[in-house]
C-alpha cells in the first residue's frame, strides 16, 4: 500500500521506536509527501556542545547510517575523542563518537552563528540525502527534568549517567510555556492535504508529551480533519526499549497498552496494538478511538515498512 498521490503524512517521533517507524513511512510515502518532528526536549549542552540525540536519532535512521547495536550515533564509530576527554580527566558518562562529533559541532558552531534549529536540521538532512523533511518540535529551548527519588535530573543525567535507576514521580519540560511550536509543525497541521498524523511508538511521556505540550499543538491536533495514529510503545506489559514500562510501574500507571491509549485518549482516532495485545482491543476500543491489531515489533526493515503501509492503510480506510 503506498501513499495516495497526493498529501501530506506528519510523524511525531522520539527516539529508536520513533525512528524506526519513521524510516518504515520513508519506504511508502515518496520524500515530499512525509514530514517527520522529532522531540528535542532530550537537548542538552556537553562540553559546550549542543547535542540533539532525537534529531540525530531520525536523521542518522533515515541516512541508514546509524549504529544499530546502540540505537543512537552512527555506525563504524570510533572513540579515540572521548579516550582523549578521558586522559584530561573529563566526565565520559555521555559517549560522543568521533563521526558522531562532526555533527554536534557542525550543530554548535551554526548555532552561534545565529541559526536556528530548523535550519541547522535541514542543512544537516541536505548533506546526509535525507530525503523527508526532518523538523524539530521548536526552535526554543525545552528541557526535560526528571524528577526522581534522587532529586530533579536532567534527561541525559537520568537515562544515561544514572542509567534510569532513580524512581520516577514525574516530569517537568523547563520552559515549554514560553517556547514556540515550529511554524511548519502547526503549518503541517493545517494544512488541508494531511493525510495522517502519525505518533510513533516513542515514549509517551519523555518524547511525545514534549511535542504536545508546545503551546497550540494539542488543539491543533484535535482540529485536524486527518486521522491520528498512536502505535503502542508498550507490548505485552514490555516496553521495547527504554524506560516507558519502568516510568509507567512508578507512575503508578498500569504497564499495558490500554494504558497508554487512555493516556492518549480524546487526541487520537485510532490505536494500533500488537498481535500479542489482540485481547485488549475490544476493552480499548471507544467510541471515538478504533483499535487496529497489527505486528508492531520491528526488528527488519521489512517490518518497520510492513507497519508503515499498515499506518498508511489505517489512515485511509479512516478517511
Ligand atoms: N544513550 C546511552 O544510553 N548512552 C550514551 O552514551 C549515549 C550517547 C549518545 C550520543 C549521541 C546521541 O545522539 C545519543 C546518545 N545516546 C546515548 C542516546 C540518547 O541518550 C537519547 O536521548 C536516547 O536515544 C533517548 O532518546
Amino acid at each position: 500500500m503506498n501513499a495516495s498521490v497526493d498529501g501530506h503524512y506528519l510523524a511525531l517521533s522520539g527516539g529508536v521506536g520513533g525512528a524506526k517507524l519513521a524510516l518504515g513511512l520513508s519506504h511508502c510515502v515518496p520524500a515530499e509527501q512525509l514530514t517527520i518532528v522529532a522531540n528535542t526536549a532530550d537537548d542538552f549542552q556537553h562540553y559546550g556542545l549542543h547535542i540533539a540525540p532525537d534529531l540525530d536519532t531520525v536523521m542518522y535512521t533515515l541516512a541508514a547510517l546509524s549504529n544499530q547495536e546502540l540505537g543512537w550515533g552512527l555506525a563504524g564509530e570510533t572513540w579515540q575523542f572521548l579516550e582523549a576527554m578521558e586522559r584530561l580527566g573529563e566526565p565520559t558518562w555521555f559517549r560522543l563518537g568521533d563521526r558522531d562529533l562532526a555533527t554536534h559541532v557542525f550543530r554548535t558552531s551554526r548555532l552561534a552563528a545565529a541559526a536556528t534549529l530548523a535550519e541547522v536540521t535541514a542543512e544537516l538532512c541536505q548533506r546526509l540525502n535525507i530525503g523527508p523533511r526532518i523538523l524539530p518540535m521548536t526552535n526554543d529551548p525545552v528541557s526535560t527534568q526528571v524528577l526522581t527519588d534522587e532529586g530533579r535530573l536532567g534527561f541525559q543525567d537520568y537515562f544515561v549517567r544514572r542509567q534510569c535507576e532513580p524512581a520516577v514521580s514525574g516530569f517537568e519540560f523547563a520552559g515549554i510555556e514560553q517556547a514556540q511550536p515550529l511554524p511548519e509543525l502547526m503549518a503541517a497541521l493545517e494544512d488541508p492535504q494531511l493525510r495522517a498524523v502519525v505518533i510513533c511508538p516513542s515514549n509517551p511521556f519523555v518524547s511525545i508529551d514534549p511535542i504536545l505540550g508546545l503551546p497550540g499543538v494539542r488543539i491543533a491536533i484535535r482540529n485536524t480533519a486527518a486521522p491520528v495514529i498512536a502505535i503502542s510503545p508498550i507490548v505485552a506489559g514490555l516496553a521495547i526499549k527504554g524506560p516507558a514500562a519502568k516510568m509507567m510501574a512508578e507512575l503508578g500507571i498500569p504497564v499495558t497498552a490500554a494504558a497508554v491509549a487512555e493516556y492518549y485518549e480524546g487526541l487520537i482516532d485510532c490505536f494500533v496494538v500488537d498481535e500479542s495485545d489482540a485481547t485488549l482491543a475490544p476493552m480499548i476500543e471507544t467510541e471515538n478511538m478504533s483499535v487496529a491489531v497489527r505486528p508492531t515489533i520491528m526488528k527488519s526493515l521489512d517490518d518497520r515498512v510492513s507497519l508503515g503501509q499498515a499506518v498508511l492503510a489505517l489512515a485511509e480506510e479512516l478517511t
